[in-house]
């Protein structure tokens, strides 16, 4: 791989990117904040690469993914693209040696998932998945809290996942159907992120779980809808944690509403997305609000605060994060928390224990370690 030498002193990394749409642009915005250059877009046709590539302000188009990939002036493929297609391209894009940024769901079977990790492993790239709420500032915060032992042992986890962009029968999205989407919508779209970073802030692992499904609309936009709407989850942790997981994208009001709460025998944690500058620790005697400080937070949510207290973090900067700890991967860093393909894969078989729970009226249903 060759590389040019930048005042970054790490080397440009060469971006390609394989989507136009609203991830592609987060991950271009982040790509170059970390120092990398975007050199090619691809898209499903060569006129929608020619318009990524300039709202994107790419150096090309490329006609197909196929020539993305087999570019040799590109060091880094973010694939952005609906669901039933990460697998294949994810596949492809290290047999072409190249390390990969794969939007979740990795793969829409724990099968091809697992494939893929065990892939991964062996090439020695760096291949990951954007579970972004991960480089929060105060998430970190909240995990090494947990890790020091200051919380107690968790005893319960109240968790939620809401959004509403899918409340009436006319809206629709190519995640609406399993053919582009894969079979689970809700779980395997926002749910895979609750699961993600439950198991992440934890340090444990959903041992088993009931889970009920719910869809509201045989249609949407008048053609057939495939996919649920809703989740209902009763988990259990290894530790012996107990907790509930709801998700939704039919929530009134709910925008990307994904909250934390984990009580433990000392103190409880509340984290909550849309308020990523806070985070709630609640005891007997008294409960405060903890408002994201570089000068007293701990090191690994310090090195994520770009900005000092009081000047608001969000999702680019979590996203920007991300990619800035990919691209130092790449680099030969090993960096703290990274999501790779293995926790895509751990999410695929989540997405699996759950759909299987909710075809049997909810059976309760253990999860392969
Ligand atoms: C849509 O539900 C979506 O964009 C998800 O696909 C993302 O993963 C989540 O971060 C925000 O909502």
């Amino acid at each position: 791989m060759t590389t040019d030498v930048t005042d970054t002193g790490l080397g440009t990394i060469r971006t390609g990117i394989l989507g136009g749409g609203f991830m592609a642009r987060v991950h271009r915005t982040a790509a170059r904040d970390a120092g990398g250059a975007l050199r090619a877009v691809a898209t499903r046709s060569a006129q929608g690469a020619r318009d990524a590539a300039q709202l994107l302000g790419a150096a090309r188009a490329e006609h197909d993914a196929e020539a993305l990939l087999d570019a040799d002036d590109i060091d880094v493929v973010h694939i952005c693209t609906p669901n039933a297609t990460h697998a294949d391209l994810a596949l492809r894009a290290l047999r072409a040696g190249k390390h990969v940024v794969c939007e979740k769901p990795l793969a829409t079977t724990a099968a091809d998932a697992a494939a893929l990790a065990a892939e991964a492993a062996e090439s020695g790239l760096v291949a990951a998945v954007p579970f972004v709420y991960r480089y929060h500032p105060m998430v970190r915060e909240a995990r090494a809290r947990i890790a020091r032992g200051e919380a107690g042992e968790l005893l319960t986890l109240d968790c939620s996942y809401l959004q509403d962009w899918m409340l009436r029968p006319t809206d629709d999205d190519w995640r609406v159907r399993s053919s582009s989407g894969g079979a689970s919508r809700a779980f395997a779209d926002i749910g895979s992120h609750l699961c993600d970073l439950l198991e992440f802030v934890t340090g444990d692992r959903i041992r088993a779980l009931s889970a009920r499904t719910r869809r509201v609309f045989a249609e949407r936009a008048g053609q057939a809808v495939d996919t649920e709407d809703i989740v209902a989850v009763l988990v259990e942790t290894s530790a012996g944690a107990l907790g509930t997981l709801l998700i939704s994208q039919m929530a009134a009001g709910r925008k990307n509403a994904l909250t934390l709460e984990l009580h433990g025998t000392r103190q409880s944690l509340r984290f909550e997305q849309e308020r990523p500058e806070e985070l709630w620790v609640g005891m007997r005697e008294e409960s405060r609000l903890l408002l994201r400080d570089p000068a007293t937070a701990d090191p690994e949510s310090a090195r994520l605060q770009r900005v000092p207290a009081g000047h608001a973090m969000g999702y680019q900067d979590a996203f920007n994060g991300f990619v800035a700890d990919v691209y130092a991967a790449i680099a030969g860093d090993v960096p703290d928390g990274l999501p790779t393909f293995a926790d895509g894969h751990r999410a695929a078989v989540l997405t699996e224990a759950v759909l299987d729970s909710a075809a049997h009226e909810g059976r309760w249903t253990e999860v392969p370690a």
